[in-house]
């Protein structure tokens, strides 16, 4: 038996049919698409999205976003939301809708999360060539802009014929749902073709279960990774991502509390461990707390428990300090259980951690250590208090800021950052108090990623309240995802930090002798020639009003406090909290380091300064081999 249908339209039908399982619990896959259409989509896709929504409503309901990047940021926090079992597609025209697209699907690819992308692309008769926006290759016919999402997705086809649509989807689908495998997922389809008929067997469009896998160890890995924990005497777990992503934070919580051995976190392993937990020592590395720290340089085995140890999380290889030094590495993915020369224990989080705290039996680590270790973590805990409270004035820190967020909000609340001064701080100082409440998009760091990013998470799980921290920098990169927001009625309450350009470069340009060139928002001015003039006449929070946004704005911790308030009642769409806060007012130290090279000659005393002391730090690096 067959059915003639669209290319477009088989593949709206095929992913109304595919799920997820894992632990015996569906999904849907592809829960929705997002998208934009163009001449390259609109009358392919988009005329299979329309007859989905008109004859199966629920199917594979469509919104429209206002940039292809941030619905692929929406999908991204979406498919993070719920722990990469369920995503979203989205769908592009050809050309510059298409290539929106890329640096969504590099944040996906690089933060290991699921997104299905569909742009458009030229057509593959090629009658109609060169089509418009077509990048006419002199020297092959068979490229076009979207070959650009080759080394940012995971999986990439270009359906050509319609025959080839069943192989790509299923590969699609496959990846999407391989832990070690997933990413961006990128089926480029020709714009002639999504509208092309054929006859597809009804096979095609049965309903289909992607089993998620829960590997389990190797009994000689598991044997010899408890033998080198057993001989530790100061162990240190660093918990990342896949720990939560796992949903292994209770197997992790038995580990901790069985064996002693405290736990730090990454920016994505962060709410592995309840902050208040006597064992968490926090976040680790160039953002680190100094309890963390104290405790990674002189830990004799690091247990990296779904990490990729990003550059963050080692402070650029010198935060495991102690020269001898080893790793055990419980990860799903090959890649990272091998780094840091590690003892590679390749499974799935939690089935790894239950192996390991059956067969660590009654061993625990010694009481000085685990004194040391609950001292160093309340000393850290007072830092935060007083970092919540300074009383910082004209203007506020913005630790105070993170501090009254943080209190306002519900524990199952989620906080969302990407990019600035915001995710250092919120790493060091945000007090988490369940896995999924901390959402800080930290493997591509990318300005634009907040808001459309909280769209997101707040599409995955509507009965949490989103706190979305942006600097005023990202905002203006893409805020534009408020709108879909206000269309969609999706409720997030977005904290806009106004300190009138980068801080956070601003602070690391400064350090690194470079004079916070180029860092602030300032009029150019007559007399110097240079950005020094007097601050922009810029009103974000008008912005945000005039996009149909409700707006609060706060000038004082207590004001701001308030407005939280205020902002929690509210229901039926975004609510954006405008606050100014002091860009010089730092964070407390974390006492570590980050490779970022000084110019090695310079006419600049500043920088010839900077870079005596980069080099210092250099002679501190190691690599663990
Ligand atoms: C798309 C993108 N471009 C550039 C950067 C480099 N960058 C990191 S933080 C930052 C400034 C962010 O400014 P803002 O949002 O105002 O935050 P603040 O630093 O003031 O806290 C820049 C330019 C980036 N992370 N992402
Ligand atoms: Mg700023």
């Amino acid at each position: 038996m067959t059915v003639r249908l669209t290319v477009g339209q088989a593949t709206v039908r095929f992913l109304a049919q595919q799920y997820s399982e894992r632990d015996g619990v569906e999904h849907r896959l592809v829960a929705g698409c997002f998208g934009i259409f163009g001449h390259g989509n609109v009358a392919g896709i988009g005329e299979a999205l329309l007859e989905a929504e008109l004859e199966d409503p629920g199917a594979l309901p469509y919104w429209t976003a206002r940039n292809e990047q941030g619905a692929v940021h929406a999908a991204s926090a979406y498919a993070r939301m719920k722990n990469r079992l369920s995503t979203l597609a989205v769908t592009a025209s050809v050309g510059p809708g298409a290539t929106n697209m890329v640096t969504g699907a590099a944040l996906a690819t690089i933060n290991r999360l699921p997104v299905l992308l569909l742009p458009g692309d030229i057509f593959a008769t090629r009658v109609s060539s060169p089509v418009l926006q077509e990048l006419e290759d002199p020297s092959t016919y068979d490229v076009s802009v979207n070959d650009a999402f080759r080394p940012v997705s995971r999986f990439f086809d270009r359906v050509w014929r319609p025959e080839q649509l069943p192989a790509a989807l299923l590969a699609a689908m496959r990846v999407l749902t391989d832990p070690v495998e997933t990413g961006a997922v990128t089926l480029a389809m020709p714009q002639d073709v999504q509208a092309e008929a054929y006859d597809w067997p009804e096979d095609l469009f049965r309903r289909r279960v992607w089993h998620v896998g829960r590997p389990v160890p190797e009994p000689e890995a598991t044997e010899r990774a408890v033998t080198a924990i057993r001989q530790a005497q100061r162990p240190l777990v660093v918990s990342g991502g896949g720990t939560i992503y796992s949903e292994a934070t209770d197997a992790l919580r038995r580990l901790a509390e069985s064996t002693g051995v405290p736990v730090a976190e990454t920016q994505a392993g962060k709410g592995s461990l309840a902050y208040d937990h006597p064992q968490s020592l926090g976040a680790v590395g160039s953002t680190g707390t100094t309890a963390a720290n104290a405790v990674a340089r002189e830990a004799d085995l690091v247990i990296g428990i779904g990490t990729r140890y990003s550059d963050f999380t080692t402070a650029s290889r010198t935060v495991f300090a102690n020269p001898d030094v080893r790793f055990v590495n419980l990860n799903v993915a090959g890649q990272d259980a091998h780094k840091q020369a590690g003892l590679a224990l390749q499974a799935d989080a939690r089935r790894g951690l239950e192996v390991l705290v059956e067969r660590l039996g009654g061993w625990r680590v010694d009481d000085a250590y685990s004194d040391r270790v609950k001292g160093l973590a309340r000393e850290w805990d007072a830092t935060v208090e007083s970092a919540y409270h300074l009383g910082h004035a004209p203007l506020p820190a913005q630790s105070e800021v993170i501090g009254v967020v943080n209190e306002v909000s519900e524990p199952r609340d989620v906080v969302v950052c990407a990019a600035g001064s915001m995710p250092g701080d919120l790493h060091k100082l945000w007090r988490t108090r369940d896995p999924k409440g901390y959402h800080v998009e930290y493997g591509y760091s990318c300005m634009g990623y907040e808001i459309a990013g909280g769209v997101g998470v707040k599409m995955a799980c509507p009965d949490r309240e989103v706190f979305v921290m942006v600097g005023d920098g990202s905002y203006l990169m893409m805020a534009q995802e408020l709108v879909t927001a206000v269309q969609e009625r999706i409720k997030i309450v977005v904290v806009l930090v106004q300190n009138h350009g980068f801080a956070s470069i601003g602070a690391l340009s400064e350090e690194l002798g470079a004079q916070r060139f180029g860092t602030s928002y300032r009029y150019r001015n007559d007399e110097t020639g240079r950005l020094d003039g007097p601050k922009l006449p810029v009103d974000l929070a008008a912005n945000a009003e005039s996009l149909g946004v409700v707006v609060l704005r706060a000038t004082t911790v207590d004001e701001l406090r308030s407005a939280l308030r205020k902002a929690k009642e509210h229901q039926g769409g975004p609510v954006l909290v405008h606050v100014e806060t002091d860009p010089l007012a730092g964070a407390p130290d974390s006492e570590s380091w980050w490779d970022v090279p000084v110019a090695e000659v310079s006419s600049l005393e500043t920088t010839a300064e900077a870079r005596r002391v980069y080099e210092d730090h250099k002679t501190q690096q190691r690599l663990h081999l």
